[in-house]
Parts: structure tokens; C-alpha cells; sequence
């Protein structure tokens, strides 16, 4: 009955001793040979990262910790019998290796929800922007303004002794003034109960860490670097920081929605559900299917092995030296994964799938013909654009990931038009593909399939679906992190060269 984080207290110091191990006796063992062509061709191929969490075959696709997700969707714990799995506990088997029980699961699931207040001025980066602003553009602000100090006073004494909440309240509010009174209420909007967030923290303690809160920065690891910790340690403030970040960007992300869609109307988080759940909640989808859809959907969004644009982003910048020579904390690093992730080729994918597909019907209808979907297929190729959806980096076969969206389709919605279209799509686009003699890979990727789905529940706004993908990313980007950390992984600093170089390294062998 462990929780979280003593089970992986208990993990690291067994990996961290088999990571050395690995060095001193397979240190000079050569992993493959680096060809020309892999370095004109984006490092593809090359084994040259370690990312414990996840792993890619190019035939069967994703494993997280050696989990197929076919596996996951039968073993992790769900909100419902035979149901779909629940995100938290992909959290908990990638960051330990273990598969949680379901009391575990909810353990964590209660944990996160106490994580999730976000403060005041996040929301006010985000207004500072248009609405107009690409939802990833505003999602990713509200991320990096994440990581700024909660609260400028520093005023507070650990004189201020109380009992009790009212009390506590009441002197804390006497001596701090109106901005705390802000603090309160924004915590308080977020919590259905505020006083069930203060009740735990109603004694002196509560007093040492309302003033921890109030002098430091968000970023618990960006303060512990500050006071000098040391590297062993480094991966105890970037848990927290982890688990914070990975509770709050739900709510950051359904307040972007809200804003850009709904009038910013926001709907509070609501305490008896899951955190996948909780999204669509408070994105305002509560059909149970919906809710079901959003479980699935971040968990298998979370993590896809190291090397792709957004989790080798973070896991770079999060490895490199920032001004101040301070290591990038997990708000930094997840930031600039986000910012990766908004490229067309990678996540936003998402969105140019349904545009697309939206753009087949405009034109041809829904009733469309297979030929006349081939002609659109090749006037999007003729055009010089790329087909959203098909073809991976990676990946050589179908990607998983679109086959469990599309069984969750024939359960639920084998009727929609869109859905069809889909299916027509994944028959007539890979002989087409295969046709132009270089796409390596012709079959569907996860981003030809979710578009439909949220389309099918009212989640209808395509621009906003990279922001789904990338609240999911937060659990696997962040559970590396921790382990990046608690591993002690070095900077990350490959060598380049230029044209002359290599002009004149081939002429002389
Ligand atoms: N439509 C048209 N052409 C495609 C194609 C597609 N779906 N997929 C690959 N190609 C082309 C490439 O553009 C490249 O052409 P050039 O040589 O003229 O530049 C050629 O085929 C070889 O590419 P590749 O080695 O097969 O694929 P890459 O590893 O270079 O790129 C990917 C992978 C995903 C960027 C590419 O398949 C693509 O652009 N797909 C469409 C966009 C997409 O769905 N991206 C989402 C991927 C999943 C994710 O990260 O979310």
C-alpha cells in the first residue's frame, strides 16, 4: 500500500546503481555505425538517448515500460469495469515500473486534484493575449507564467500562531494584507471545498509553509538549486514540481477553451472525479463516453519514447544550462516541449487531420465516392503538401495508438459520417502513399483518428486539439524528468559539423 512517491524513493537507488553498472561494463560496447545520410537526415536512427518510460518498436508501436497499450487498457486500473485506464495510473506504472492498484490510483488521483490551484496571474498572461492567439500559444504562456512566484510579500513572521482555520485566517489576512486575500480566493475557486484544502494546513505548520509559499518561486526545484541542493536531491523538488505541473496544466488548458469558446465561462474542478475526467469536466463535456474518450485519450497520448520533437525538447533544455546557470525546472522544460509540439509535422497534426477532412466534405460531401477521395488525396500530394495523419518517423506499421481509437469508435460511434470517412481513408491513402515510392512509412499515425472522435462528442474546435495532446504529454515528459534527474543525466551536447567538413572527411576515407 506504498504511495507514489516512497515506491519510487525505493526504485531509485536500485536503477541508479544499474545505470552505473551498465557504464562500467558495457561503456565501450558500439551501438550501430552514423552514417552521412543519418546526419543529413535528422539524427534518424541513431541510438542516442537514454528514456527510461517508454519505448518504440517500429512494427508494434509504443510500449510504456514494456506495456503494450492493448495490455494497459487490461491491466491499469479504470473508473468503470472493463472501462478504459485511467491516466494516473499510466503516471504511477511509468514512473515506478509497477502497475498500481485501483486504491493507489485514487490515492494519486486525490493527490493531484490537491495540486491544482494555479495562481492568480497565469490567468492574467493568458487575457494579456488576443483570443484570437493559437490556443497552444495561449496554453503554453499560461505554462511558463506557471513557474513564477505565487506571491511577492515576505513579510510574514512565524509569530503568527493559530489553532484554527477562522483564526489563521483572520491574523494571516491582518498582517498580509489584500494580496493574500487574493491567494485564498483563487485557491478557493478551484477546490469545491476551499476548507477542505485548509483544514490539513490549519496548524503551525501550515504557518512554516504559508511562508515557504509566499517567499519562494512556483518551481520547487528552481528554489531548492537557489538554496544549494545537492545533485543526489535533485530529483525530490522536481517531483514536486512535476506533480504540481502535471495537476495544474488541466486546468490551465480547459481555461484556455473556456476563454476562446465558451465567453470564459469556467467550470471549477469538480473533486469527486479522475483527473482525465476532470478535463473533460471542466472543458464542459460530462457525457460518461466523453469522459471515458478523455481517459483513454491522455493516456495514450502521454509518452512515445525520447526522441520525438516535444519529449526531446524537454528533456534537452531540462538537461541544459539556462542564465544563471540554473538546470531548466519542469515548467521551462514542459514549455518548450509544448512549443515543439505546436508544429504541424508533430502534434498539431491533431488539428490539420479534421480541417482536412472537414475540407474533403466542404468540397465532395459525405456521401464521397472511394475515386473521389483518391482524387482529393492526390490534389492535396500535388499541391505539395503532406497527407495530416499518415506516416511516421518511426513507426512502419499502424500506429496502436489509431487502432484503439478506432475500436473505441466501433463501440461507440460506428454511425458517424466523419468516423466513416476515416475508415475509407486509412483503405484508400497508404496505396497512394506507396505509390510516390518515398513516404517509409504509409499507414495512419494516432493523429489521423482523435480529431473525429472529440468532433463526435461537440469538442468541435479543431485549433484547440493540440492543447489535449499536450496536457497528456505533461506525464510522460515529466516522468522522465524525474528520472533524468534521479539518474543524474549529463547535458546533452552532440557534435555538429558543416558541409566542408564532411566534404573533406569522405574524400579521405
Ligand atoms: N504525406 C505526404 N508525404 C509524406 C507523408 C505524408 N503523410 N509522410 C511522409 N511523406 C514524405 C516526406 O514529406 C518526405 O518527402 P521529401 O523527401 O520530399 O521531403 C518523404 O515522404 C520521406 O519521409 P519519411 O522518411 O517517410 O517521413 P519522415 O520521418 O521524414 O517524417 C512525418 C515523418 C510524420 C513528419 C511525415 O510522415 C509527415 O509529414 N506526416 C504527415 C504529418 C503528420 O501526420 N504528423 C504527425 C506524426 C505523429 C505525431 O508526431 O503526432
Amino acid at each position: 500500500h506504498q504511495d507514489l512517491h516512497s515506491q519510487l524513493k525505493e526504485f531509485i537507488p536500485e536503477q541508479q546503481e544499474r545505470l552505473k553498472k551498465i557504464k562500467s561494463e558495457y561503456g565501450k560496447v558500439q551501438l550501430g555505425n552514423i552514417t552521412v545520410d543519418m546526419v543529413l537526415g535528422g539524427m534518424r536512427g541513431m541510438t542516442g538517448m537514454l528514456w527510461e518510460t517508454s519505448l518504440l518498436d517500429p512494427d508494434e508501436g509504443i510500449r510504456f515500460r514494456g506495456m503494450s497499450i492493448p495490455e494497459c487498457q487490461k491491466l491499469l486500473p479504470a473508473a468503470r469495469p472493463g472501462g478504459e485506464p485511467l491516466p494516473e495510473g499510466l503516471l504511477w506504472l511509468l514512473l515506478t515500473g509497477k502497475v498500481p492498484t485501483k486504491d493507489q490510483v485514487d490515492a494519486l488521483s486525490k493527490e493531484l486534484r490537491s495540486r491544482a490551484a494555479v495562481p492568480d496571474h497565469v490567468y492574467k498572461a493568458i487575457d494579456a493575449l488576443p483570443s484570437s492567439a493559437h490556443p497552444m500559444t495561449q496554453f503554453a504562456t499560461g505554462v511558463m507564467a506557471l513557474q513564477v512566484d505565487k506571491l511577492k510579500i515576505l513579510t510574514v513572521t512565524k509569530q503568527t500562531k493559530c489553532v484554527d482555520n477562522s483564526l489563521l485566517i483572520k491574523s494571516t489576512l491582518g498582517k498580509m494584507g489584500s494580496l493574500w486575500v487574493g491567494a485564498m480566493l483563487s485557491v478557493g475557486k478551484y477546490f469545491a471545498d476551499p476548507a477542505a484544502f485548509l483544514k490539513p494546513l490549519a496548524s503551525g505548520d501550515w504557518l512554516t509553509n504559508c511562508v515557504k509559499c509566499l517567499k519562494g518561486v512556483q518551481s520547487e526545484f528552481q528554489k531548492a538549486y537557489e538554496n544549494g541542493i545537492h545533485k543526489s536531491k535533485y530529483w525530490e523538488p522536481t517531483y514536486v514540481d512535476s506533480l504540481n505541473l502535471i495537476a495544474q496544466v488541466p486546468v490551465v488548458a480547459s481555461y484556455v477553451y473556456r476563454r476562446m469558446y465558451k465567453n470564459g465561462q469556467v467550470v471549477p474542478m469538480d473533486d469527486s472525479l479522475d483527473y482525465g475526467a476532470n478535463f473533460a469536466h471542466m472543458l464542459g463535456f460530462d457525457s460518461p463516453d466523453m469522459l471515458e474518450l478523455m481517459r483513454l485519450y491522455v493516456t495514450i497520448h502521454s509518452d512515445h519514447e525520447g526522441g520525438n520533437v516535444s519529449a526531446h525538447t524537454g528533456h534537452l533544455v531540462s538537461d541544459s544550462i539556462l542564465v544563471a546557470s540554473a538546470l531548466s525546472d519542469p515548467y521551462l522544460s514542459f514549455a518548450a516541449a509544448l512549443n515543439g509540439l505546436a508544429g504541424p509535422l508533430h502534434g498539431l497534426a491533431n488539428q490539420e487531420v479534421l480541417l482536412w477532412i472537414k475540407s474533403v466534405v466542404d468540397e465532395c460531401g459525405e456521401n464521397i465516392t472511394t475515386e473521389q477521395l483518391k482524387d482529393y488525396v492526390w490534389k492535396t500530394l500535388k499541391s505539395g503538401k503532406v497527407v495530416p495523419g499518415f506516416g511516421h518517423g518511426v513507426l512502419r506499421k499502424t500506429d496502436p495508438r489509431y487502432m484503439c481509437q478506432r475500436e473505441f469508435a466501433l463501440k461507440h460511434l460506428p454511425d458517424d459520417p466523419l468516423f466513416q470517412l476515416v475508415s475509407k481513408l486509412y483503405d484508400v491513402v497508404p496505396p497512394i502513399l506507396t505509390e510516390l515510392g518515398k513516404v517509409k512509412n504509409p499507414w495512419p499515425n494516432v493523429d489521423a483518428h482523435s480529431g473525429v472522435l472529440l468532433n463526435h462528442y461537440g469538442l468541435t474546435e479543431a485549433r484547440y486539439y493540440t492543447v489535449l495532446f499536450g496536457v497528456s504529454r505533461s506525464i510522460g515528459i515529466c516522468s522522465q524528468l524525474i528520472w533524468d534527474r534521479a539518474l543524474g543525466l549529463p547535458l546533452e551536447r552532440p557534435k555538429s559539423v558543416t558541409m566542408d567538413w564532411l566534404e573533406d572527411y569522405c574524400k579521405k576515407s
